[in-house]
């Protein structure tokens, strides 16, 4: 019997905390000034995963040498923070079963060269420093970034009517 219970609390517990694990999504400047913006937010609806937050701003650089704080010693790290800071963006949380990882699927690999046809970046840019979308690469970075980028209040907390029919249970 007891057995049976810690079974049940022990399925629970790993299907809640797979299908809650967070993703930060952020359409780049270049991805709003060309008009990708609901493109790429199509993409992740329509693949099941929860839209947790967004919002859409300018950006300072401070913002943005925290955010890319591990890259500050790479020759690029300006020529990135400059072009990030160039306009408006449009940061998201996502939500989902492994959506750390099939989010940098579904964005492609870093140069849009090397990505896929099929993936955002494969479909819709060209070159490394214009690659118009970012996802982060770990929980770990993921939550720091969704801590950088948005308050506790920002993450809303809802039940999408279609969960069912996206999970298992
Ligand atoms: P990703 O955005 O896929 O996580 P990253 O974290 O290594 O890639 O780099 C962050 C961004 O920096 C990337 O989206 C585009 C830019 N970048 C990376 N490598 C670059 C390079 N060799 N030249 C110019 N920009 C680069
Ligand atoms: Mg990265």
């Amino acid at each position: 019997m007891i057995g049976i219970l810690l079974y049940i609390f022990y399925f629970f517990v790993k299907t809640m905390a797979g299908n809650s694990e967070r993703t930060f999504i952020m359409i780049k400047p270049d991805g709003v000034q060309r008009g990708l913006v609901g493109k790429i937010i199509k993409k992740f609806e329509q693949k099941g995963f929860r839209l947790v937050a967004m919002k859409f701003l300018w950006p300072s650089e401070e913002l943005l040498q925290k955010h890319y704080a591990d890259l500050s010693s790479k020759p690029f790290f300006p020529g990135l923070v400059k072009y990030m800071s160039s306009g408006p963006v449009v940061p998201m949380v996502w939500e989902g079963l492994g959506v750390v990882k099939t989010g940098r699927v579904l964005l492609g690999a870093t140069n849009p060269a090397d990505s896929a046809p099929g993936t955002i970046r494969g479909d819709l840019c060209i070159q490394v420093g214009r690659n118009i979308c970012h996802g982060s690469d770990s929980v770990e970075s993921a939550n720091k970034e969704i801590n950088l980028w948005f308050n506790e209040k920002e993450l809303v907390q809802w039940t999408p009517a279609a969960k069912t029919w996206v999970y298992e249970d």
